[in-house]
């Protein structure tokens, strides 16, 4: 399998820490976000959404970060990451679709205003982080509510749920996200999440920095 993906991007390493639970084996092609690469014509011929990242694996070429886990996760046949019972994994594919439509777009706008904006010289925009807040708290709430009643998002030990649901909060001091009301939210992230060698392998530092292990 081939990814290509910049490291430092939320997606790319949530792909790059879910192959690394997975246990599959894969090559990586840098592709430059902040040079813009994901935009030029020999990516957006793979990725028509101009977006980071995607996979190449024999003939099959595939974008969405979340999908490209299910597939690895399937190929490889891992189904403690990916459990293949009809519950667990609807279970699973639910904070799929939950990260990518509410909880990615939420935590990216504390990102984009507390990160990415000051990196670029830009001004954090106050209005933005408040008008956001509401929605982040529910959001954050419903999964600290899930994390009160077991150890990891699906369970008693990790799946792609885990990393998905991570990745969007994988620079949360940084981002200075607002958790200081959802305790099994943070007990979560700081003992499961960041004490975990397919996290700390793809660690991403503030100023967007990766170590070589990356
Ligand atoms: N839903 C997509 C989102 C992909 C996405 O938005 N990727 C970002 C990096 S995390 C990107 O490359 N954005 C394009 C840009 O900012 O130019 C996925 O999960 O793969």
């Amino acid at each position: 399998m081939e990814i290509l993906a910049d490291p430092i991007t939320v997606n790319c390493r949530k792909v790059l820490a879910g192959l690394k639970l997975i246990g599959a084996d894969y090559t990586l092609t840098k592709v430059d976000y902040f040079q813009g690469e994901q935009k030029n014509p020999e990516f957006v011929a793979i990725n028509p959404n101009a977006a980071l990242p995607a996979l190449r694996d024999g003939g099959l070429v595939l974008w969405e970060s979340n999908a490209i886990l299910q597939y690895a996760a399937d190929k490889v046949g891992n189904a403690s990451a990916y459990p293949t019972d009809l519950v667990t994994r609807a279970d699973v594919n639910r904070w799929l679709l939950w990260e990518c439509g509410a909880w990615f777009p939420s935590c990216y706008v504390f990102l984009v205003e507390n990160c990415v904006k000051p990196l670029l010289g830009d001004s954090t925009d106050q209005s933005v982080l408040d008008g956001e807040a509401a929605n982040f708290h529910k959001l954050a709430g419903i999964l600290d509510a899930r994390l009160g009643g077991s150890a990891y998002v699906c369970g008693d030990h990790p799946t792609i749920a885990d990393v998905v649901v991570a990745a969007p909060m994988h620079l949360h001091a940084w981002q200075k996200l607002p958790l200081e009301n959802h305790a099994n939210l943070v007990r979560w992230m700081s003992e499961r999440i960041e004490t975990a060698p397919w996290w700390k392998e793809t660690h991403v530092g503030e100023g967007f920095t990766v170590s070589e292990a990356a």
